[in-house]
């Protein structure tokens, strides 16, 4: 095709072992970073210099290698803080991921302040993981939940009829969508939950990763990340907290080194964001995403975007040549987060993944955590292609023919 990466992807996919394997005698064609990254060997080897070279727990020990250890988790802390431009490292709470994060705001904010009567705020886009929390918390405190609604055919929210939604106590939306992949329009939805006295939250598990987040031009209140879509380890993430709040929110749980004195009586919490830290934290975890934010520096999130975009755009006019394709979300890449979902006539979402699969092709089917997001789209299941830094223009090529060989297969021609 000709096309000019924006990226050196060779150089990149250099870094990535993984990518030296081969699937049933095919080489590794990687299309699920939505759902997990593959990581690059720098954060594998950060990760293994800790175990091999300094391995203690944080914030105890006054020995050497304990001292390392904790300066260590700080810097990655840092090095995160200064990735979404927080104003301080104080606003960046390790947790295990998205998941964690947004409980812990439904948990040691909403269920603390919410009474009954009240109204949380979501739109009809999210994961699973921002939805099911305010449930729990609406059964809890009698609060109630409202939707912003979905155009089923663009996929991007109705922001005209948002001005119907008032007197909300907190607005929790997605910045991208892991199913129609629609970007939505952050600052927009932050400002709107602002002027109307309400905490906004954002749920950035496929922003982060991607492009470039700022969580002061943007304003948001909190902002919740997984390590492991961005390169990262599993089991570390991020909570962004204004300060203001994590300082008058109560604690999500009890344990050691969250505390200042305990007496059998009564306790007082640690500074914050360690006042979020019950426990031994995942140490190991937080260096390598670290080490992944450097990595994803270095390679510099604008490039990123342009380069996903780029296949993005490509996949879409591949996609729309093949009979029977059905797209969701937005047509225009510029609108979109790199990945696709789709469904090939009536051939069912798992059958075709797993003919891609015969081809060494890893995309992922189901509903993907968003179920709302099927039932509306009236389709049980969709197959998703995502991509990263590290796929090709020609990958997005083999994928296109192997959808056709399936189409053939299925007589859909
Ligand atoms: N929010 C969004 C928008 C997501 O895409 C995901 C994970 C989560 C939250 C939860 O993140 P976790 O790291 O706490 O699990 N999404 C997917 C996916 O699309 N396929 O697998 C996981």
């Amino acid at each position: 095709m000709g096309r000019v990466s924006l990226l050196n992807v060779d150089e990149i996919r250099g870094d990535f072992p993984i990518f030296s394997r081969q699937v049933g005698g095919r080489p590794l064609i990687y299309l699920d970073s939505a759902a997990t990254s593959q990581r690059p060997r720098q954060v594998v080897e950060a990760v293994r210099r800790y175990y091999e070279e300094y391995n203690s727990n944080v914030h105890r020990g006054v020995y050497s290698i304990s001292v390392e250890a904790t300066e260590e988790y700080e810097r990655a802390r840092r090095k995160i803080s200064r990735f979404i431009n927080a104003k301080s490292e104080r606003e960046v709470v390790f947790v295990r991921g998205t998941t964690e994060a947004l409980n812990l705001v439904a948990y040691a904010w909403a269920l603390r302040k919410l009474r009954k009567g009240d109204k949380i705020l979501l739109t009809e886009m999210e994961h699973h993981s921002n939805i099911v929390p305010w449930q729990l918390i609406a059964q809890h405190t009698g609060a109630e939940i409202n939707y912003i609604p979905f155009n089923r055919y663009d996929g991007k929210l109705e922001l005209d009829k948002l001005d119907r939604y008032k007197d909300f106590k907190i607005l929790s939306f997605t910045y991208a969508s892991n199913v129609l992949g629609t970007i939505n329009d952050a600052k927009r939805l932050v400002k709107y939950a602002h002027e109307n006295n309400a905490l906004a939250v954002i749920d950035a598990a496929q922003a982060v990763p991607h492009m470039r987040v700022d969580v002061q031009e943007i304003g948001c209140d909190f902002l919740a990340f997984s390590g492991h879509k961005m390169l990262g380890p599993t089991g570390i993430g991020v909570l962004y907290g204004r300060r203001e709040l994590l300082e008058e929110m109560q604690p999500f749980m009890g344990g050691g080194e969250m505390i200042r004195e305990v007496h059998l009586s009564h306790s007082t919490w640690n500074e914050v964001p360690w006042k979020f830290e019950a426990g031994t934290p995942n140490v190991a975890g937080a260096i390598g995403l670290g080490a992944a934010v450097d990595y994803l520096e270095r390679i510099g999130m604008e490039r990123i975007r342009e380069h996903e975009e780029s296949l993005t755009k490509h996949a879409l006019d591949e996609f729309e040549k093949i009979k029977g394709m059905r797209i969701y979300g937005p047509l225009e890449a510029g609108e979109r987060a790199g990945l696709i979902a789709f469904n090939v006539a009536d051939i069912h979402a798992h059958d075709l993944a797993t003919l891609l699969d015969e081809d060494g092709i890893c995309v992922r089917a189901g509903h993907h955590c968003a179920m709302p997001i099927h039932t509306k789209l009236e389709t049980p299941a969709t197959t998703r292609a995502s991509f990263y830094l590290y796929n090709t223009h020609e990958e997005i090529e083999r994928l296109t023919e192997s959808i056709k060989k399936a189409a053939k297969k299925f007589k859909i021609t």
